[in-house]
């Protein structure tokens, strides 16, 4: 299923696109999800406000659609994504969450991370598999991803710019690297494990959507994970029993060491904050 250049973008940069679903299977996904954003569902923090000037009040973002959306939790455990992963990794993942990004046009988008920041699995690391329900390029918002930074420890967050993110953290990055944008055609897969910094910038088409629908993660070897992502799924579709990652712990920080940026470990107490910009 995946190719020898599949492959060796994985273990080169973390990450690796693969065609994976028709154009029959993104229609119908996308005419699902629209219809189910028609409601509010568990997930919805912020509520829906379809007469809101902001497009992402209009279009939240849905959240672990799989607990309660057969169609979600079929689709997480399809078979061909667990064969890219087990391609991939060398082993079955578990599957933990799903999710919907609906960025409509002029949403903004969302600051650089890393997903293992939130997701915490030990040992090992979390992974994504991100569908893209629409073609996704820089007009719209794509994905885009830092090279270089798949091996990285869980860096210490910094304020965002929410002015155009719609989250208010970020991972620092440092001076030599930089996002490159993810080009994907609908019915692509972007597969990228938790330590690459990611993230999108704003949705500049005046009348694209770039939808995206998104699983969660973690390898075969990971005991414990973030309470928020229990319950724990195999990739048959069953719940098992898993442990709960602790909070807080150490994070890292760039420093300069004899000309290069290398990544320090800090108690996150010890932080300077950062101001936002
Ligand atoms: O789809 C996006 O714009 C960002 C998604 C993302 O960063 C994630 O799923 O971790």
């Amino acid at each position: 299923m995946v190719t020898p250049e599949q492959r060796h973008e994985f273990e080169t940069d973390g990450f690796a696109i693969v065609p994976l679903f028709s154009n029959e299977e993104c229609d119908r996904l996308t005419e699902h999800y629209m219809r189910l954003r028609e409601k509010e569902w568990p997930g919805d923090f912020a509520g829906v406000d379809p007469t809101s000037e902001d497009p992402l009040r209009r279009y939240p973002r849905m959240i672990h659609m799989h607990r309660w959306d057969e169609v979600s939790l079929r689709w997480a455990t399809d078979p061909r994504i667990n064969v890219v992963m087990i391609d991939l990794l060398g082993q079955e993942p578990f599957m933990v969450q799903t999710m919907l990004y609906f960025k409509p046009p002029g949403a903004r988008g969302q600051a650089l991370h890393q997903d293992q920041s939130y997701l915490r699995a030990q040992p090992g690391t979390c992974m994504a598999a991100w569908l893209a329900l629409d073609d996704a390029d820089e007009e719209n918002g794509c994905m885009q991803m830092v090279r270089g930074t798949k091996d990285l420890e869980i860096l210490c967050p910094e304020k965002a710019d929410v002015s155009w993110s719609f989250t208010d953290v970020q991972a620092p990055v440092p001076e030599g690297m930089k996002p490159e944008p993810a080009l994907m055609k609908r019915g692509e897969v972007l597969f990228f494990n938790g330590q690459v910094i990611h993230g999108s910038f704003p949705n500049q088409s005046p009348t694209r959507f770039r939808r995206a629908l998104i699983g969660h993660y973690v390898t075969g070897d990971a005991q414990q994970v973030y309470h928020w992502y229990h319950p724990v799924y195999r990739m048959d579709g069953t719940i098992v029993k898993f442990g709960q990652s602790p909070e807080g712990g150490p994070c890292g920080v760039w420093v300069d060491r004899d000309g290069r940026q290398v990544v320090e470990m800090i108690e996150p107490n010890d932080r300077v904050e950062v101001p936002a910009e």
